[in-house]
């Protein structure tokens, strides 16, 4: 007997796209106002908030930091998802061994260029996939998906994996980001479709 239906490999995948979520094999570009514009002398990223001393790195003292090489599925609340794309830069962790946090820090404000921010736990970025990213499918990565340094927090929704970061603060309470305070859930598990708060 024939019959038709997915593939083993088609199964496989679908355990891998959350509910409401399809698979693209487009990169979208998704973000608010315009791409920023990269100057490699006055750019640094800032650690600072409840940190004992704050860290400001260049970018090519940033560079300097020990890398890895992820691949991971993201998604999109807009309804994307996109499996086994492949970041290359700095584990959040390895950023945060280099700094001595107040213990009362618990939740990390991100900070982009032009005024975007999101809100993350400090907890949810030391996992072994959150990566301040540089390079994207083994190039550098584009102007429009971030360039020179993104967030990539795969187990959120995607807009938590802000684009052109340039500080972490360090909070005792949590705030709302950008799009959390536009209605967007805070925690935004895509499991757990939290989408809308
Ligand atoms: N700085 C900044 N980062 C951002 C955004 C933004 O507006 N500004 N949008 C977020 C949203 S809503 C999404 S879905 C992803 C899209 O990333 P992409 O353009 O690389 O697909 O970026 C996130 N990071
Ligand atoms: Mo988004």
């Amino acid at each position: 007997m024939w019959f038709r239906g997915s593939t083993r490999e088609e199964n496989a995948d679908q355990d891998r796209v959350p509910p409401g979520q399809r698979v693209t094999e487009k990169f979208p570009v998704l973000h608010y106002g315009g791409i920023p514009r990269f100057d490699r002398q006055t750019w640094d990223l800032r650690v600072f908030g409840l940190v004992e001393e704050s860290l400001a790195l260049t970018y090519d003292e940033f560079l300097e930091l020990p890398t890895t090489r992820m691949v991971a599925d993201i998604h999109c609340v807009t309804g994307w998802s996109k499996l086994d794309t492949v970041w290359k830069g700095v584990l959040f962790r390895e950023l945060w061994s280099r700094v001595e946090g107040k213990p009362e820090a618990r939740f990390v404000m991100v900070h982009c260029e032009q005024g975007f921010t999101t809100n993350v736990p400090l907890e949810v970025l030391m996992d072994d996939d959150v990566l301040l990213a540089y390079r994207y499918d083994d190039a550098p990565l584009t102007a429009e998906h971030g360039y020179p340094l993104r967030l990539v927090v795969p187990k959120r929704y995607f807009w938590k994996s802000a684009k052109w970061v340039r500080g972490l603060e360090l909070m005792a309470e949590d705030r709302l980001g950008f799009w959390e305070v536009r209605g967007y859930h805070n925690n935004a598990d895509p499991w757990k479709e939290e989408r809308y708060a």
